[in-house]
């Protein structure tokens, strides 16, 4: 179980529970969300980009992802796998990251799909808010992106549910909770596999 993503709504703690996830198998996590951020805080050209994007709560272009993902993924530290956080979030992403690791003689070993009700979702994300003040956690733009999600990002589950390396985690419960219930799901997956 090297190369494996993890796909969820906003707020179903796909970023939170990579971070923990990864540490423990010994893998790196790539949130590229997290990406984005750190490119805006540093004012590059390429968060320079991403911002007006992610300030609306739309997706960055495909083309902008797609090539700091393959850079990404390039580096020195993804030799032995990786947990990917937010990627593909739509079908043409799907298309490129085939491609990428088709390239390498690679291909994805699981995805894992964590879910919450979107209540639940945006009551997190406000709770994030107060916290961080991130610029795309308010309600209005939380409720869009939970929209995007279901409109360009449920295409991309069902993708991997019919390739049959789908596994669903229910991600309502504490951190704890959760993080346990998906390292039990990876645990059958490695015996399964
Ligand atoms: P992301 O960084 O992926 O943001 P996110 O969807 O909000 O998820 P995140 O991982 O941060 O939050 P989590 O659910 O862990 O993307 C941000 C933006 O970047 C996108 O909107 C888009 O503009 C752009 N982008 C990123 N990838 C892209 C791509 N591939 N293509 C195009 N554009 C892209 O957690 C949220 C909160 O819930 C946290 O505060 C956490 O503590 C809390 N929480 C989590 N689990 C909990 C639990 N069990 N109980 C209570 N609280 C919990």
């Amino acid at each position: 179980m090297a190369r494996m993503l993890i796909i969820g709504p906003p707020g179903s703690g796909k970023g939170t529970q990579a971070e923990r996830i990864s540490a423990r198998l010994g893998v790196v996590a790539i949130s590229t969300g997290e990406i984005f951020r750190v490119n805006v805080k540093g004012q590059t050209r390429l968060g320079l980009e991403a911002r007006k994007c992610m300030d609306a709560g739309d997706f960055v272009p495909d083309s902008v992802t797609n090539k700091m993902l393959r850079n990404r993924l390039s580096g020195p530290d993804v030799g032995t796998g990786f947990m990917l956080d937010g990627y593909p979030r739509t079908v043409a992403q799907v298309d490129y990251l085939d491609q990428f690791l088709a390239e390498r003689g690679q291909e994805l070993d699981a995805v894992l799909q964590l879910s919450a009700g979107n209540e639940e979702l945006v009551a997190r994300l406000l709770g994030r808010a107060k916290e961080t003040g991130r610029s795309d956690d308010n309600e209005a733009i939380i409720r869009h992106r939970l929209d995007l999600y279901h409109e360009q990002t449920n295409a991309v589950v069902d993708q991997y549910a019919r390739r049959g390396i789908l596994t669903r985690v229910d991600g309502m419960g504490s951190l704890e909770e959760v993080t346990e219930r998906v390292l039990g799901c990876v645990e059958s997956l490695m015996k399964a596999a």
